[in-house]
């Protein structure tokens, strides 16, 4: 089998999605680490030229976004047209496409917090984060109030969905990294405790990788 090579972060919700399809799915990969979210150098990136994580690599060939690489991943696992895996493009109910969108959104926004305040040390209290801040409640918000809609109009019986995975990794890592409070989005939070038991969640908890031992060299 072609070597499958995942660069990523274990602290990072992106790169948990790719990881927890993968456990799904049953395909073998090894985890590359980006050790430097500092870097203006794409190889620090596994090659992404955009600076950003994760990147998969099937042999020579690069997959930039998390959405593609679950695609591949289920096309690797020989999955692409099994109905119990229900990627993105695969769903039919624009309530549910809805819902991915403001997934995928406030998961780009948790980034912009985590990177712009958390590391960058910018001020918090900047338009520009405020309302990316507000934009990401009003989200978590829709999607509080519909979850249970949402869920049910998922294909049924299925195995695993990127809406799922996605959700999960965007609430847990708002746990993780915290950005805004989830004391208003109960539903949220009781799903991402339900989602947890599973054996890829917790094969693919949160963390910060550590650093690469330091050579004694002479
Ligand atoms: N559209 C990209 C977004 C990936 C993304 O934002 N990843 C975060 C890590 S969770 C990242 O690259 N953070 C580093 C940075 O933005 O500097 C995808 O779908 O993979």
């Amino acid at each position: 089998m072609t070597p499958i090579l995942l660069t990523g972060r274990s602290a990072s919700h992106f790169t948990r999605v790719a990881r927890i399809f993968a456990h799904e799915l049953a395909v073998p990969f090894e985890l590359d680490i980006v050790q430097d979210l500092t870097s203006l150098d794409a190889a620090a990136y596994g090659g992404h030229p955009a600076l950003k994580l994760p990147t998969l690599h099937v042999g020579d060939t690069q997959i930039f976004g998390t959405d593609n690489i679950c695609r591949k991943l289920a096309e690797i696992a020989g999955r692409e047209d099994d109905q119990r895996v229900v990627l993105s493009h695969q769903v039919s109910s624009d309530l549910v496409r809805a819902a991915q969108e403001l997934v995928w959104h406030a998961m780009a926004v948790q980034v912009q917090l985590v990177i712009g305040v958390q590391v960058a040390k910018l001020s918090a209290e900047s338009m520009f984060f405020t309302k990316a801040a507000a934009g990401m409640h009003g989200a978590l918000g829709w999607l509080d109030e519909r979850l249970d809609h949402v869920l049910a109009a998922l294909p049924s019986p299925r195995d695993v969905s990127v809406f799922e995975v996605t959700l999960f990794c965007l609430v847990e890592h708002v746990m993780f990294r915290p950005t805004i409070s989830l004391d208003a989005f109960p539903q949220l939070r009781e799903y991402a405790t339900r989602f947890a038991a599973r054996e890829s969640a917790q094969r693919t908890v949160f963390r910060f990788d550590p650093a690469p031992a330091r050579s004694l060299g002479r």
